[in-house]
């Protein structure tokens, strides 16, 4: 992978980098690993957002390590560790797509960065010769629409639309159906992150998975839930009730460049079981990356 890709999600990634490496540096400072320094790894490891379960095995793992080789570095043993969970993970790949129309399904609660992550997926799969459509399943909130607009104009995708407060059901349903008879390669759908307080976010989007299969078999052939690492441990939570009412093929998680609380995502691999795909590291076209565990763990634990 190419330096700058790693120098992104490392600056990126700085904040929860400072958090982490520039503690473990005091706590450790050159001794050995005993119970006391362990215990501030804990810490460390808990205040970034990894929880306390993830916490604990890590920590554990790095007990077990340190007696098998006493004199290993504490960053190597460290790596190893977290690279152990966040291993296996696919990342995103424009140029594998395993359906005709491949129709991704996009969920999450307001303000993560749905559309923005759509908008960025729909040039990542433009420039890979892809014909694109987007289909505009937030039909509640006023602008949605329109700021989807601007997405597929730059990606030189078509978008399906509905007025403001129509089904979005409908709405995916006939997207579909356009991505079908224009012979489209991916349908990337929006959906609203909130809605009206009488109607229920997870019913209205059992339905609208419910649309999109009834429009092709086999669809949504991946469901993206884009999670906001700014929120932290309330992350996992909104995660488990999405993957509860539509099970979830992978994660994305955005504006790792504005929180020192990336241990979030080994919380959210460990926990979770669903495999992280795409990071978001600002709000650049660039700062979308497909996820690698390994150079993640390495971003993170990078040091001068
Ligand atoms: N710093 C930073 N900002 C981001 C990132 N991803 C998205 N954003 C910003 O987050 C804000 C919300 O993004 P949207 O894409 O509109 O979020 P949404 O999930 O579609 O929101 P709703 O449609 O209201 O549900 C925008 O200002 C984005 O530019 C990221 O990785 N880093
Ligand atoms: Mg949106």
């Amino acid at each position: 992978m190419s330096g700058g890709f790693f120098q992104r999600i490392r600056s990126g990634l700085s904040r929860t980098r400072t958090a982490v490496v520039d503690r473990i540096v005091d706590a450790v400072g050159g001794r050995r690993l005993d119970d006391d320094t362990l215990e501030e790894i804990e810490e460390i490891l808990i205040s970034t957002d990894v929880g306390v379960d993830t916490a604990l095995a890590i920590v554990e793992g790095l007990r077990t390590r340190s007696r098998e080789t006493p004199d290993a570095d504490v960053f190597d043993m460290l790596q190893a560790e977290l690279e152990q969970i966040l291993a296996g993970d696919d990342g995103f790949d424009a140029n594998a797509l395993p359906a005709r129309p491949y129709v991704l399904l996009v969920v999450g609660i307001n303000g993560v960065g749905k559309t923005t992550t759509i908008g960025k997926l729909g040039q990542r799969y433009a420039e890979a010769g892809r014909k694109v459509i987007m289909a505009a399943g937030d039909t509640f909130r006023a602008g949605a629409v329109a700021q989807l607009e601007v997405w597929a104009q730059r990606a030189g995708a078509d978008i399906i639309r509905a007025q403001q407060g129509a089904d979005p059901g409908a709405v995916v349903f006939d997207a579909v159906q356009a991505a079908i008879s224009r012979d489209a390669d991916v349908l990337l759908v929006d959906t609203a992150g909130r809605l009206h307080t009488k109607v229920n976010l997870m019913e209205e989007l059992k339905k609208v998975r419910r649309s999109l299969t009834k429009a092709c078999e086999g669809a949504p052939h991946d469901t993206l839930l884009v999670l906001d690492a700014t929120t932290g441990q309330n992350a996992l939570a909104q995660a488990k009730s999405f993957h509860e009412a539509v099970p979830l093929t992978g994660l994305a998680l955005t504006k790792l460049d504005s929180t020192a609380r990336g241990g979030i995502a080994f919380a959210l691999r460990r926990e979770l079981g669903v495999p992280i795909r795409l990071i978001g590291v600002g709000e650049g076209i660039d700062d979308l990356q497909s996820f690698d565990g390994g150079e993640f763990v390495r971003a993170l634990l990078a040091r001068e």
